[in-house]
């Protein structure tokens, strides 16, 4: 193993509250539409134009928007999510990632982030954790969104690494798939069932450390 691909949201701080909050925000003001709850994770890993798509295909709303309207109503949505996460500190960095840091780093190990957020610097730098990051994968300039392989493979590329030399670390169904589809050794925090698909799951963060991934990569 010679780099980690992290997904940030779900594996290095937990934001997905927020999206749905402000997704949950929007759907009620625009649409008079009640988000449910598995909408939480369903949007996990998705980007912000497609988990608008979702929410407008399941008020049965899709065709009455133009897809300009759509990217308006999206930038509304975020202007949501930014009030919603102005005051996240390091301490809203999951347990173990900083300790998991230091570790990889100790052993050499290149670091670069995949998400699907626009906004992963913005929170990386709240969180205190920019430094600590080879690169960040710009998920504007990828053709596909996860499960698509595209963040990923920019995530190894920034870091000059074969993707079969890496592994992606990940908590949503769309996101592990995208780290298999890259070729990448995929560790993932979650349900076991629900994220089978991954080479290796724990329940929590605090589980992650570079004995697991390097021998996870091993196998
Ligand atoms: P933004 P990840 C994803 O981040 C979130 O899980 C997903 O819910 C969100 O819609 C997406 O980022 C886009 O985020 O609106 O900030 O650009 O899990 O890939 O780190
Ligand atoms: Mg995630």
């Amino acid at each position: 193993m010679k780099g980690a691909i992290f997904d940030l949201d779900g594996v290095i701080t937990d934001t997905a509250k927020f999206h749905f909050e402000a997704w949950s925000q929007l759907a009620k003001e625009q649409f008079g539409l009640i988000l449910p709850a598995e909408f939480e994770s369903e949007l996990k890993g998705i980007s912000r134009t497609d988990s608008l798509v979702k929410i407008l295909e399941f008020g049965g709303l899709r065709d009455n928007y133009t897809d300009e309207e759509i990217l308006a109503l999206a930038d509304k949505k975020n202007g949501y999510y930014l009030t919603a996460i102005e005051t996240l500190t390091k301490d809203d960095i999951l347990p173990g990632i900083t300790r998991l840091i230091a570790e990889l780093k100790e052993h050499g190990i290149k670091l670069s982030i995949a998400s699907a957020s626009k906004n992963a610097p913005a929170i990386l730098e709240k969180l205190g954790l920019l430094n600590e990051f080879d690169a960040i994968a710009d998920p504007s300039k990828v053709a596909n969104g996860k499960p698509a392989p595209d963040i990923f493979l920019a995530g190894a590329k920034a870091v000059d690494l074969d993707p079969a030399d890496c592994v992606g670390v990940e908590d949503a169904v769309s996101g592990v798939a995208a780290v298999k589809a890259a070729g990448m050794t995929a560790v993932a925090v979650g349900d076991a069932t629900e994220l089978a698909q991954a080479d290796a799951v724990v329940p929590t963060t605090a589980d992650f450390s570079y004995e697991l991934f390097e021998k996870t990569w091993q196998e």
